[in-house]
């Protein structure tokens, strides 16, 4: 049976899961068939050159449309188009994958997670970065027990395309549109992968104490003498108990000049550590218990995670391989109707997380998330 696809986005996001989807036959020959078969957008013109470019059968200005007839439904528009059109194909019975943030706020994300329950049917939520072999390798080392007893998670997910004032508005600068700035974008990563790799032996995040920051308040549109407000931040600080008693750090910012795009985690438990960074996704810092300092493991071999599929070792892989991953990963589950991870639920967790950062940095004060 071949999948017919349907995608509502083809910028940044479209153009990383289209390449995905076309790697799959040649690389993941058991993923199911699949056809790329309707792209969703509003420019007709640019549509159509997007449709050509990325393989698309054919285009349509209405997500309804494409919503009918297709056997999954991808949202990789803006943050303020995932609720509407997620719950809509759920509603349809319609499989869908999310872009994260699953949504700019957290009574929307609640929204979509209820119609994603009530629907049955596989959803993800698109935080590419769990299907990193390296992060993988680390969170079977934590869940192997091999760090012992975690004491500290610190993540960072730092960039600096924000860092000149002059860089112009966007819709990711505007929290009607976005929800919020770094926190969301960048910050919903760092805590989804927290979840992920020390959720099993340290819990949920259960308390909070968070800090957002502008530093510009408004920016130049392109093709416009005028400019518009920010009004999301820039970047945000956190401190986080998790309900084992470990303790956590996390920061993002768009303005950290000579950072391209340094999303690190480090765990540092009772018998071990490790370091991962995205600038380096193929290597993994590991200080194992009884050694005197950090290792460099280069996890390409065989039987690391999903490196079979590619090269021999030492032949390192890249950012968007993580998207083939989790589209293979998606697509099989709606093929044999099975569930996906992280899905919704997960996207509404780290939501909670994001809306406790914004509460606290409101009042002054640390949020229980209990
Ligand atoms: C922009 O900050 C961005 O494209 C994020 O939206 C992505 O989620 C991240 O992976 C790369 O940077």
């Amino acid at each position: 049976m071949t999948l017919d696809i349907g995608v509502l986005g083809y910028r940044f996001m479209g153009k990383a899961h289209s390449n995905a989807m076309a790697r799959l036959p040649m690389f993941f020959p058991d993923a199911p068939e699949i056809n790329r078969e309707v792209l969703v957008g509003r420019d007709e013109e640019a549509l159509a050159e997007a449709a050509d470019r990325l393989g698309f059968s054919r285009t349509t200005t209405d997500p309804s449309a494409a919503i009918e007839d297709v056997d999954a439904f991808y949202n990789l528009g803006p943050n303020f188009v995932h609720p509407e059109y997620s719950i809509e194909a759920l509603e349809s019975g319609v499989p869908v994958f999310c872009e994260k943030p699953l949504a700019p706020t957290l009574d929307e994300a609640e929204e979509m997670t209820e119609a994603a329950r009530e629907a049955g049917v596989p959803n993800g939520c698109a935080f590419n970065y769990r299907f990193v072999p390296a992060i993988r390798y680390a969170k079977n080392l934590i869940e192997g027990g091999e760090l012992g007893e975690i004491y500290h998670v610190r993540g960072r997910y730092l960039q600096d395309w924000l860092v000149d004032p002059e860089a112009p508005w966007a819709w990711r600068l505007d929290e009607e549109l976005a929800g919020s700035g770094a926190l969301g974008d960048l910050g919903a990563h760092t805590i989804d992968l927290a979840r992920f790799l020390v959720g099993d032996v340290a819990g949920e995040i259960s308390e909070i104490s968070g800090q957002l920051r502008t530093f510009t308040d408004e920016r130049p549109v392109e093709d416009e003498n005028g400019t518009r407000e920010v009004t999301v931040d820039d970047a945000y600080l956190a401190t986080a108990e998790f309900e084992s008693g470990a303790v956590g750090s996390f920061e993002a910012t768009r303005n950290a000049n000579g950072r391209k795009n340094d999303h690190t985690i480090e765990i540092e438990g009772s018998k071990g550590s490790i370091e991962f960074s995205l600038e380096r996704l193929n290597e993994l810092e590991y200080k194992r218990e009884g050694s005197r300092g950090f290792e460099t493991v280069l996890v390409t071999d065989g039987d690391d995670p999903y490196m079979d599929h590619w090269w021999p070792p030492g032949h390192v892989i890249g950012w968007e391989h993580t998207f083939v991953h989790e589209n293979y990963e998606f697509l099989s589950a709606v093929a044999e109707g099975g569930e996906f991870e992280p899905s919704f639920e997960d996207g509404l967790a780290t939501q909670r997380v994001l809306a406790a950062i914004q509460e606290s940095d409101a009042s002054g004060e640390r949020v229980s998330l209990d």
